[in-house]
């Protein structure tokens, strides 16, 4: 199959997509996975509505972003196991840096890496992420696997969003006055990806303490 050239487009005065910037490390990225899951099971968490997500989630890293009745927060610890959440691989911590540097956010130091497995059906509603400390540090965003429909809003969440696709090895670096623009990710397809499967996966590296 012919790939797609390797783009970088500017989204946003804040916002980069670095088309197929994970593309090489694609198989990496996908092994380290698979590891972090033997000690941390991805696992459909609660929200404070009471309602179960149809994305199942884990992490890697110092903290963790986790949800349940209580509210939404990250902890140093997995709830599910009470360790510490798996260290996160080097490739990840490579990769993360390299293309926040790629973006123009030289100096990230990510201590968080929220890992999100869609199986075709499950989607995430608009939404901010507003649970980390320091606004001021980039988000990073790997997308593997099944491609998907983002929805990338405003900064109130009835502005109709934007839709954009994105793929296998995609990159998205989110920062600056973005940085709080409401997102969400449209239902997923049914589809068999030659490395991922039936999954789409979505890596998102924060600075969160
Ligand atoms: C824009 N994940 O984990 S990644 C999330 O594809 C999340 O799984 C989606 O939204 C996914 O919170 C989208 C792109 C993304 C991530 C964080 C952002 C876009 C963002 C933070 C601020 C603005
Ligand atoms: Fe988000």
């Amino acid at each position: 199959m012919k790939s797609q050239p390797k783009e970088n487009r500017t989204l946003g005065s804040g916002t980069v997509l670095l088309g197929g910037f994970a593309r090489d490390n694609a198989g990496k990225l996908l092994a380290a996975v698979s590891v972090v899951e033997r000690d941390a099971p991805f696992r459909r968490m609660t929200t404070p509505g009471g309602w179960q997500m149809s994305v199942a989630m884990t992490n890697c890293g110092a903290r963790g972003w986790t949800t349940d009745r209580t509210g939404y927060r990250y902890v140093a610890h997995d709830p599910q196991t009470d360790r510490a959440w798996p260290a996160m691989p080097a490739v990840f911590e490579m990769l993360a840096r390299h293309a926040a540097k790629e973006a123009g956010y030289s100096g990230f130091e990510p201590d968080a890496c929220l890992i999100n497995r869609y199986e075709p059906g499950a989607r995430l509603s608009l939404h901010q992420d507003r649970n980390e400390r320091d606004m001021s540090a980039p988000i990073v965003s790997v997308s593997l696997g099944l491609p998907a429909t983002f929805l990338w809003g405003g900064s109130l969440r009835f502005q109709r969003p934007e839709r954009l696709r994105l793929l296998h090895g995609d990159v998205m670096v989110w920062g600056g006055v973005d940085r709080l623009t409401f997102h969400g990710v449209e239902a997923l397809a049914e589809g068999d990806h030659s490395e991922a499967g039936r999954f789409r996966l979505n890596l998102t590296f924060r600075k969160a303490g």
